[in-house]
């Protein structure tokens, strides 16, 4: 099977100093998959060094492309990565603290059987290693999905696989940036009939959170009421013929 064409998307903020361990862990993990690949860094309104240093890192490897946008924006950033990143192969998200060579390898097996890839952490097999109350936010987050938006989807937030085509047709309707702009995606790409396989994870932190996550929570709370009113205003797109998928 030829290895598949893969584009890791990280966004990235007041990463300084954690950055460059952390690219020489990632290009191991997916240049163990595939000679194909390239990483895009998009950084946004970080008070340290992370722009130059992301600068200095792409100055010596070809693969590595950065995007500097202006104001701090997790979802924005993600956006514009993929924007950037073209309609070949699979668009990968990695938080530059939370990635996996095995979910690379899951993806890169893949025949064409599923159009996204979701690293969940509450998916059967996965171990979750973080602190209680981050594994508590994540439940009640889960739970939310299900309940608020009617997702079946069990996680949203971080590792995910999409095909740039997918990427592709579906940008023009995702409205959200911030927190929940990757949540809408993938909600757009169920609702639309793509394929969403959802795979175990080890998640491990690789430093302390830095998010309070008495601000966050409520803030995805309120963002996924806005979500729901803005999906159900729109109608339900009828599920795709099996040759367009
Ligand atoms: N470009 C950009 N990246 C961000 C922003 N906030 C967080 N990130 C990046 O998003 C990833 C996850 O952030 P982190 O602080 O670890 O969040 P947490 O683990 O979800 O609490 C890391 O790669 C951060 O550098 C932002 O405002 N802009
Ligand atoms: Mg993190």
């Amino acid at each position: 099977m030829t290895p598949p064409q893969i584009t890791i998307i990280i966004p990235v903020h007041n990463e300084a100093g954690f950055m460059g361990p952390a690219l020489t862990r990632i290009r191991r993990q997916v240049g163990a998959v595939t000679p194909r690949y390239r990483i895009i860094l998009v950084e946004n309104g970080s008070t340290d060094h992370t722009h130059a240093e992301a600068l200095s890192e792409a100055a010596s490897d070809l693969r590595l492309d950065v995007i500097q946008l202006e104001a701090a924006d997790y979802g924005l950033a993600i956006r514009t990565g993929m924007e950037a990143a073209g309609n070949l192969g699979w668009l990968v998200v990695f938080d530059i603290d939370y990635h996996s060579g095995d979910f690379l390898k899951k993806v890169a097996e893949l025949d064409g059987s599923a159009d996204a890839v979701v690293a969940s952490k509450r998916a059967p097999g996965s171990r979750d290693r973080r602190p209680r109350i981050r594994r508590l936010a994540t439940r009640v987050f889960n739970l939310a999905l299900r309940t608020v938006v009617g997702s079946g989807l069990s996680d949203t937030h971080g590792i995910k696989a999409l095909r740039a085509q997918v990427v592709e047709a579906l940008l023009p309707q995702v409205r959200l940036t911030e927190d929940l702009f990757d949540t809408e995606l993938l909600l757009r790409a169920e609702r639309a009939g793509y394929r969403i396989i959802e795979v175990p994870i080890t998640v491990e932190e690789l430093r302390e959170a830095r998010s309070s996550l008495l601000r966050r929570v409520p803030r995805t709370l309120r963002g996924l009421i806005t979500l729901r009113r803005t999906l159900s205003a729109q109608p339900r797109p009828a599920p795709r013929p099996p040759e367009e998928r």
